[in-house]
Formats: structure tokens, sequence, C-alpha cells
């Protein structure tokens, strides 16, 4: 079976936006709020095994500060701190303080050169991650991508398999048909539990993650072409797993 699409994560495999990106505004966005929370980077790595800013932010509580939640509006408030959390991330990453990782543009370049079909498949927030392929690739980037899958558009996030079968099923592609690229532990989890070979660039905040079950793992996309990425793919279904690519 051909490769038809390309579904690729955002956070950490687009580029490094956690650290010096979304973990800033979370504190932006609590100061603002007169809260006392602050994520240094050592504590925001630890929560990062919980996907999704607003579960983020529950799980914080549910540790450090029972009483936030205690509020009868907690769940509006952390839906407000979000929401501010996100308007400032945007305008970070507007300003250009994010860049994209080795090798993506290029291979996105090579992908809508060829016909490759282009989706995406994330955690984050769809303002997050329009405002990263704007900033990154160009204004009109998110119209190169067929299905956008993002943020709550599926109940459950990653590791959990759903928002990998939201895309396929937009895409109307059989997952095998696809090739993921991730760069944690949980994204590869969801990913192939959906069914998609999957392919894994380590992020910083990920460099030790389990990768069992990835077609490769790769330091990040340089080097890396779209015939590459083919053939990689070709070897799942002749069932060898021999790996033609680099596997670091
Ligand atoms: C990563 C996430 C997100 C981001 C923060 O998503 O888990 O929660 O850390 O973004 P992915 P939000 O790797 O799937 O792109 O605050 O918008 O959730
Ligand atoms: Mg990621």
């Amino acid at each position: 079976m051909a490769l038809q699409a390309l579904v690729l994560d955002v956070d950490g495999t687009l580029a490094d936006t956690e650290r010096d990106g979304h973990r800033p505004a979370f504190n932006a966005a609590f100061a603002h709020a007169g809260l006392p929370w602050h994520w240094d980077v050592a504590v925001y790595g630890g929560l990062l095994g919980v996907t999704g800013g607003k579960e983020r932010i529950r799980h914080f509580c549910e540790r450090h500060d029972p009483g936030f939640l205690a509020r009868p509006d907690a769940d509006e408030a952390i839906a407000a701190l979000h929401a501010d959390k996100t308007r400032r991330y945007v305008a970070f990453v507007a300003e250009g303080r994010i860049r994209l990782r080795p090798g993506v543009a290029r291979l996105v370049d090579e992908a809508r050169a060829t016909g490759l079909r282009l989706a995406i498949a994330s955690t984050t927030s769809p303002d997050a991650v329009t405002a990263l392929l704007q900033a990154g690739l160009g204004p009109d980037a998110p119209d190169w991508f067929d299905v956008i899958g993002a943020g709550d558009v599926v109940p459950r996030k990653k590791p959990a398999p759903d928002i990998y079968t939201w895309v396929t099923e937009r895409l109307d592609l059989p997952p095998e048909e696809c090739l993921a690229i991730e760069d944690s532990s949980v994204g590869l989890h969801a990913a192939v539990t959906a069914g998609l070979p999957t392919v894994v660039t380590r992020s910083p905040y990920t460099v030790g993650d389990d990768t069992t079950g990835a077609l490769a793992v790769l330091p990040d996309l340089s080097g890396v072409t779209l015939a590459d990425l083919h053939d990689l793919h070709r070897t799942v279904h002749l069932g060898t797993r021999t790996r033609p690519g680099p596997t670091h």
C-alpha cells in the first residue's frame, strides 16, 4: 500500500514550542490573573505527561492548589486562563520567537510538490496550530493541510488514539496509508494505536521517552527526504521492518 498522507504532530515535532513558547505563556497568564503559580523548566517537563493545557492546569491544581478547584466557577476560570494563555502564545509565535525544526519546511514543500497529502494531529488549540503554521511556513500554510485535527475536537486527548482516528476518517484514508511524525511517547502511542506507522523525531523534553513501536527514531528531519519516508513506509508492508533510514 502506497503512502498517501503525512500526518504531523505540532508541539515538539514541527517546532520546540514547549519550553520557550507554551510554558512562558502559561506563566504570563497565571501572573496576569494574580495567581502565585509558576512553572519552571523542570516542573513543566513533569507536567507534559498530561496533554492539553486545560487538563494540565487542572492536574497541577489537584496536586498544588486544590482550593482553586473548589471554586464554584473553577471550570470557567480554567477555561479563561487557558484562553488568555493561548492568546499570549499566539502573540509569541507571531513575533517569530519560535522557529520550525530543521527539515520541516523542506519536507512540507516536497510533499506539496509531489501531491502527497498533509494533515495535522495535535493536542494543542487550533489557534496555536494556525499561528505556528503561518509564522513558520507562510500566511496561506493552513490551507495546505487537508485536515487539521487540534484541541477539543475529540474529548480524549493523546495518548488516546482518537485525534489520529478523527484525522484519518476525514482524510478518508486507511491509517496504514498514512505516516505520522511525532516527538513523544504519548504521541507515538496515540498514532500507533490508531494504526498509523510512525516516525519519531525526539525533542528536548522527550529525549528519554520510550519509542517502542516506532518505525524509526531520528534526531530531527534534517537530511530526511520524502523518498526516505516513502522507503520507510514501504517496510511496514513488507513486514520486515528493515529500516533503510538512520535510527538513532
Ligand atoms: C502538546 C500538548 C499541548 C501543549 C500546549 O500537543 O500536549 O497541550 O503542550 O498547548 P501536541 P495547549 O504535541 O499533540 O501538538 O495549551 O493549547 O493545549
Ligand atoms: Mg508533540
